[in-house]
């Protein structure tokens, strides 16, 4: 279950670029910023590993309203009883996952095409991830780039909330909302930035002005 708020600035993030701020600082500076929800996403390291940066990134979002997602490890999702869980279409499937989280934690699942979209049960996906929009350094196991109208062709395929997430940066705010998106997931937009608050405050001020020009609400 996701109150759809809380998919307004998503962020993901990426060991080796979080490494010369610390991951946990990055996170740190990016609660300060205004994110609305973290996912810890690292493929390299064991369960066991993600297990224990999971419980640190816990205790300091402790405190906030911010869910902890994890990305595609069920049993360290489980051991650290984070929010919730984010995988992609070669994943577990979510009926199985949902029988292993229950029904409660936020469960969000990658879509690349319209028919992924389609396919997505929104009685147990909470959220669907739009990517990638454009190309990036950050994932290179996709099959194609969906731009700008990729977005509204997914978001028009579900009833599911989305957040669109791949090359995303503040520029690209307003389309996103445009586009029927709740918000948008970020790795490098704030991970290996100098300043992870200032940007994150700058990305949250460039959403409030959209938002306000086009006069919606989320
Ligand atoms: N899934 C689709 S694109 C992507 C992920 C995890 C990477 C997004 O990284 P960035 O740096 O925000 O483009
Ligand atoms: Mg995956």
């Amino acid at each position: 279950m996701i109150e759809t708020s809380k998919l307004k600035l998503y962020l993901v993030t990426d060991p080796h670029l979080c490494a010369s701020f610390g991951l946990l600082n990055t996170v740190n500076a990016a609660i300060k910023g205004g994110i609305t929800m973290v996912q810890l996403r690292d493929k390299e390291a064991s369960t066991k590993e993600r297990v224990e940066i999971g419980r640190a990134l816990k205790k300091i979002l402790n405190d906030s309203q911010i869910p902890l997602i994890i990305n595609d490890d069920i049993e360290a999702a489980v051991a650290i009883d984070a929010d919730g869980i984010h995988v992609g279409q070669s994943d577990e499937n979510p009926v199985a996952i949902r029988s292993k989280i229950g029904r409660e934690k936020i469960l969000g699942l990658s879509c690349e095409t319209i028919k992924d979209a389609r396919d997505a049960d929104p009685a147990l996906v909470d959220y669907i991830g739009i990517s990638p929009v454009f190309p990036t350094k950050t994932k290179s196991d996709f099959n194609a780039y969906i731009g700008l109208d990729g977005i509204s062709d997914i978001v028009n395929a579900t009833s599911i909330p989305s957040v669109a997430i791949g090359g995303l940066k503040k520029e690209h705010c307003g389309e996103i909302f445009i586009r029927g998106c709740k918000g948008m997931a970020v790795i490098s937009a704030i991970c290996g930035k100098e300043d992870p608050c200032k940007e994150t405050k700058l990305l949250n001020a460039e959403m409030e002005r959209v938002l306000k020009y086009n006069k919606m609400v989320l």
